[in-house]
């Protein structure tokens, strides 16, 4: 039994972001649409479900993330669906302490290691433990940004990522290069541009996501990475429905898991 059949609008698609460990706020989120059953398999037949990186650090478990997300893209895709995920800052983070630890690197001017940034940001050691040469390969081969129709689908809010090229396919091919490789300067400058947020707020905020979406295609913006609460200055236990933002051109996913806000799971079409 499907939860989604698909109607004239064609199949339903979904978002979620930020699960940071999360596992279990994560699994019954997605249980509420009916995308996952009861033993936490897919049962969302042919819909198509987004997760916009940062699947660890910070909470207790993010190697049962980001199990369960391999997992789900395996079924969802013998189903006629779909599980797609995206790179987040997190993952750059915890890629780089594996590759890098605390060998300093000076980036433009600044010293820095992975290292500490990973200890300040809620790194996990058990999650760290856990990253062997496979998943290491797996997590460095994710797209940075993608599009599904009319939504544009990235980490981060920012318009950092035509800095890497003026195509989805140029953006992901420069950064898949650089986390293919061994120059920790290139590794810092992806670090860097996915930790940029906010770039779709405020006064400027609506012609910088137009920016993004006239150049790499799309009618709207969805991302994770930037807290609502933090965004628009309120209460994480506040609210219960991403927020739609910069003119409609933009819709903010990140409920904010670990600062006590609730686990979003966006219907986008469908
Ligand atoms: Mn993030």
């Amino acid at each position: 039994m499907s939860a989604t059949p698909p109607g004239p609008a064609g199949p339903a698609v979904f978002a979620t972001s930020d699960a940071h460990g999360h596992l279990a706020e994560l699994t019954a989120a997605l249980r509420a649409p009916g995308l996952l059953d009861d033993e936490a398999r897919w049962s969302g037949g042919d819909a198509r479900l987004w997760v916009l990186g940062d699947l660890l650090d910070r909470g207790p478990d993010g190697l049962g993330v980001i199990a369960l997300v391999r997992r789900l893209t395996v079924e969802a895709a013998a189903a006629g669906g779909a599980v797609h995920t995206v790179l987040g800052n997190h993952e750059v983070i915890a890629l780089g302490t594996r590759m890098f630890g605390d060998a300093e690197v000076v980036h433009r001017g600044v010293l820095r290691t992975f290292g500490s940034i990973w200890a300040r940001n809620g790194g996990l050691a058990s999650d760290q433990a856990g990253i062997d040469d496979e998943l290491f390969a797996w997590l460095a081969d994710l797209p940075a940004i993608a599009r599904d129709g009319d939504h544009l689908l990235m980490h981060s809010d920012t318009v950092g990522y035509l800095e890497w090229g003026s195509s989805v396919d140029a953006i992901n091919h420069a950064v898949r290069s650089t986390l293919a490789g061994d120059d920790p300067v290139a590794w810092f400058d992806v670090l860097v541009r996915l930790g940029r947020r906010h770039e779709f707020a405020g006064r400027s905020g609506p012609a910088a996501a137009r920016r993004l979406l006239d150049t790499l295609g799309g009618e709207r913006i969805v991302h994770g990475h930037s807290i609502i609460g933090d965004l628009f200055g309120e209460r994480c236990d506040s609210y219960t429905e991403p927020r739609l933002y910069a003119d409609g051109l933009a819709l903010d996913i990140d409920g904010g898991i670990y600062e006590g806000g609730p686990c979003l799971v966006a219907r986008l079409s469908g």
